[in-house]
């Protein structure tokens, strides 16, 4: 067996982060000097850091620049079919290093930047992220754009520039406390605003029906102007456009019809329309009803369409028939993915506007509009579908409810005369619900109105299939699909955990970071000495360069060679991080009870924002940082355990924490998590999951073999066999002394001497009204938890469980999602086809876009 390789040594063999040339190096200086001297007006003398970030960040984008342009230009020569993905979250995070990692700029950077006399990961740090999500599904469609861009799709993101994103946590004695994320303040390099496509939305007013057709009149328009932002694939050469629109008043707001005379008033009132564009809701799997929400979802589907239209029309099959254009191809030309229900109303949306001014026929605008969409459901939580009050969308958008109503009353007729006198089922199926409120069912809107519904892991399209929407499945079987999730194997490998990327490509060459599958070549290293050491000193260099960061920003010291067991999501009740804090409570009452006893020491790492109105999550936070303080000071436990609560969880702290970690906490109750993306993000990294028959963990398990995983708890089935039994609390607790202590505990003011009744209504919820059922686990879970601890006692055996792991990884691309979507879906075939890179800029004159803009 050869002898390790030097880090260096390494570095020059493996060109996945880029080759070094001394060329390019010498020009990345000079771009970067340029910079600072033109774009930020410094010298080296007064620039900050921050400048230094900037100018960095510019001379990166130039190398963008030429290749966006280049990409664009093919799809107007070409006119292949356009897919759109769009989302009302975009969880991009960082752009700097995702952008030099898919140039293949990344070593070169490095190497410019170290001449410069600067530090990278410092600067790198400067960034802010952009925080466009909650959660997973918001970073799924940051991963899908990766991969679609890495495929050579000719894919949009179409969404909102939210002036503020997801706000940052603070933990502030223990509750969360939430800030405005001025993530914009100092501006951002990446986007390239674009007010020459600005397009009108309108809103409210009144329907007039005649002759002619329905008229939508007397609305209150707001403008939507376009940011644009370049969406590398990974060393293709291709650069795809994300495009989120900003809402803007238009000048003569409030000064036509209303106030006139006032003026002044007139100007301030502007920021009434342009709230539209101002905040992302902070809910994760919640349904919030709020109007300005509704506004939110119409105007990104009113603008998005237009825009997909407009260029439909541009193309060589948006063709004339002397008066009108011809819409019978729109369904080969143009995909529109809805990333849940968010965007739902750009079904009616795109039914008005053929119906209404196109003055299609409605049977041909419904053929068409079914066969462009396809809808992804993410959630069965009934607290997370959305229902719109039909009053609130009569108000805002009464247009689209007279569709809405006809579209219905089709799909009725047309289940009548299939299940003749079976009102149930109507009733059931109705896109309208009765009741106090009479609401939209936005999901049934989209299954209508898609040729293909999927749902993100297999045990989860099951469950759409079988239980939520049985009956629309029973309608039409064939419409109902599954694409398990992924994540883009960049960020989430080469870029957060660089060691091991290099060392995998040292074993089995580099190819497997566009084609995750070729990860199984790992297998025949399982039992290499060598590699199992290094895998395992990679993984203790990220443990111990994650120690070192907490202890420089958050000052709280951890032991490196502890095993790092970490917890980070959103904080829900269904993901069950309260049953990670019994398993806490348990193992410290398990070491005062017999401090000599051998105990495998553990950093417990929860981190997670709840949504600001989200009660029980909160009190989660507080009771996991009250555990924290009195296990973390109480001398008996020493360094045996410690708890962390890592503040402001975000895609940026997930590329550090993941890294470093040993044992993944997936714990959710069977049959409520859709799928997950953080599991598959820990596989790939090497940490271990500890997990129950859920989401994807249920092909982890299936891809790695289950016992490779620490798989515990109730199957969906004995969930329902539960639910028709009835769950009873109580038993448990009556059962299980270790489980009686440890709520007992939270109970008495154990964690809050201050206050001792503040958990009352946590253990109100365990007893009496906990849906998740976290006593109903709790014994399997512990029990689970020493088979982990055992095992990490054996580093050897430990190591190789994570290579296995490491090797099954390769379904989790994001890559391999993107392509059964483009297969099943879309009806596209990806292209490995390099766009030629730009040697010089085209002489503007030449071409003309569509736009009528040069290209
Ligand atoms: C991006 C890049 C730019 C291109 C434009 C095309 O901003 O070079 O001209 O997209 O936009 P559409 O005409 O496709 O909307």
């Amino acid at each position: 067996m050869s002898r390790p390789l030097s880090d260096q040594e390494r570095r020059k063999q493996i060109s996945i982060r880029g080759i070094v040339g001394a060329e390019s190096v010498a020009e990345l200086k000079r771009g970067f000097n340029r910079h600072l001297h033109f774009t930020l007006v410094k010298d080296r003398n007064v620039a900050t850091p921050r400048d230094y970030y900037f100018a960095l960040a510019h001379t990166v984008r130039d190398h963008l620049v030429g290749r966006w342009i280049r990409t664009q230009q093919y799809y107007y020569e070409k006119d292949p079919k356009r897919i759109y993905y769009l989302s009302l979250e975009f969880y991009m995070g960082r752009t700097l290093q995702n952008t030099m990692i898919n140039l293949g700029l990344q070593n070169a950077c490095d190497e410019a930047v170290y001449q410069l006399g600067l530090d990278m990961e410092e600067l790198e740090e400067i960034e802010e992220d952009a925080g466009l999500g909650n959660g997973g599904l918001g970073r799924l469609a940051a991963c899908f754009l990766d991969s679609m861009a890495t495929l050579g799709l000719a894919a949009y993101g179409y969404g909102i520039r939210y002036e503020y994103g997801i706000f940052n946590q603070k933990i502030r004695d223990g509750w969360q406390v939430e800030e405005a994320d001025d993530w914009l303040r100092h501006g951002n390099p990446w986007e390239k605003a674009r007010p020459e496509y600005m397009l009108p939305v309108h809103f409210y007013g009144r329907v007039e029906h005649s002759a002619s057709g329905a008229k939508w009149i007397d609305t209150q328009v707001v403008l939507a102007l376009p940011y644009d932002t370049p969406v590398p694939g990974y060393m293709n050469n291709t650069v795809n456009t994300m495009r989120l629109w900003s809402a803007r008043a238009p000048n003569d707001f409030n000064l036509r019809d209303f106030n006139v005379g006032d003026y002044i008033q007139a100007v301030l009132d502007r920021n009434l329309a342009e709230n539209i564009s101002r905040v992302l809701y902070p809910n994760d799997n919640f349904f919030e009803g709020k109007e300005l929400r509704l506004k939110q979802e119409y105007f990104v589907v009113a603008a998005t369409l237009q825009d997909i239209i407009r260029r439909f029309k541009a193309s060589k099959f948006g063709s004339t028939d002397s008066v009108r254009t011809v819409f019978d191809s729109f369904p080969d030309q143009v995909a529109i993915q809805l990333n849940d229900t968010h965007p739902a109303m750009a079904i009616p949306e795109l039914m008005r506007i053929f119906v209404d001014i196109e003055k299609l026929p409605w049977d041909k605008a419904w053929d068409i509009t079914k066969r462009t969409f396809a809808y992804t459901n993410h959630t069965v939580l009934p607290e997370a579908l959305e229902r719109w009050p039909v009053d609130l969308v009569e108000k805002l958008l009464p247009r689209h409810l007279q569709i809405i109503y006809e579209i219905n009353q089709r799909h009725l007729d047309h289940i009548a005369s299939l299940f003749p006198n079976d009102v149930g089922r109507l009733r059931r199926m109705s896109l309208i619900e009765e009741g106090d409120t009479k609401r939209i069912n936005m999901a049934h809107l989209c299954i209508v109105g898609s040729h293909a519904v999927n749902g993100v892991a297999k045990i989860h399209s099951e469950i759409v299939k079988s239980q939520v929407f049985e009956d629309f499945a029973e309608l039409e079987p064939e419409k109902f699909q599954n694409k398990t999730n992924g994540i883009t194997p960049r960020r989430w490998l080469l870029l957060c955990n660089p060691g091991l990327a290099e060392l995998i490509a040292e074993k089995i060459g580099e190819d497997y970071v566009r084609d995750l599958s070729q990860l199984t070549k790992l297998h025949k290293f399982v039992d290499d000495d060598l590699f199992i050491r290094e895998v395992a000193k990679v993984k203790q260099e990220n443990k111990v360069k994650f120690a070192l960061y907490l202890e420089k920003e958050y000052k709280v010291k951890i032991n490196p060679s502890s095993m790092f067991d970490v917890h980070v999501k959103r904080i829900h009740e269904y993901k069950r991080q309260l049953m990670n804090c019994l398993h806490i409570i348990t193992m410290y009452n398990r070491i005062r009870r017999d401090p000599a006893k051998l105990f495998v020491p553990r950093t417990v790492i929860i981190g997670g924002k709840a949504a600001p109105g989200y009660h029980m999550a909160k009190m989660i936070i507080k009771l996991i940082n009250a555990v924290a303080q009195v296990v973390n000071n109480d001398p008996v436990v020493g360094s045996k355990l410690k708890v962390i609560f890592l503040e402001n969880y975000r895609v940026s702290l997930a590329e550090k924490v993941i890294p470093a970690t040993d044992l993944s906490e997936q714990i959710s109750t069977a049959g409520t998590e859709a799928s997950g993306t953080g599991n598959m993000k820990f596989m790939l990294n090497g940490a271990l999951t500890i997990g129950t028959m859920d989401g994807a963990n249920v092909e982890m398990a299936e891809e790695a073999g289950e016992e490779n995983l620490f798989i515990f708890g109730m199957r969906v089935e004995d969930v329902t066999e539960l639910d028709r039994k009835g769950y009873n609390a109580q038993l448990y607790y009556d059962r299980l002394p270790e489980l009686k202590q440890a709520v007992d505990q939270i109970k008495s003011g154990f964690f809050s001497p201050d206050d001792p009744n503040l958990f009352n209504d946590v253990v109100n919820m365990l007893f009496h009204h906990d849906r998740f059922k976290v006593f109903a686990d709790y014994e399997a879970y512990v029990k689970c938890q020493e088979k982990v601890s055992e095992l990490y006692l054996n580093s050897k055996a430990w190591t190789k469980m994570v290579i296995r792991n490491i090797a099954a990884a390769g379904k989790f691309s994001s890559d391999r999602t993107i392509k059964e979507y483009a297969r099943d879906i879309w009806h596209v075939e990806p292209s490995d086809l390099k766009i030629p890179p730009p040697n010089e800029p085209r002489d503007a004159g030449q071409d003309k876009t569509p736009n009528g803009t040069a290209a």
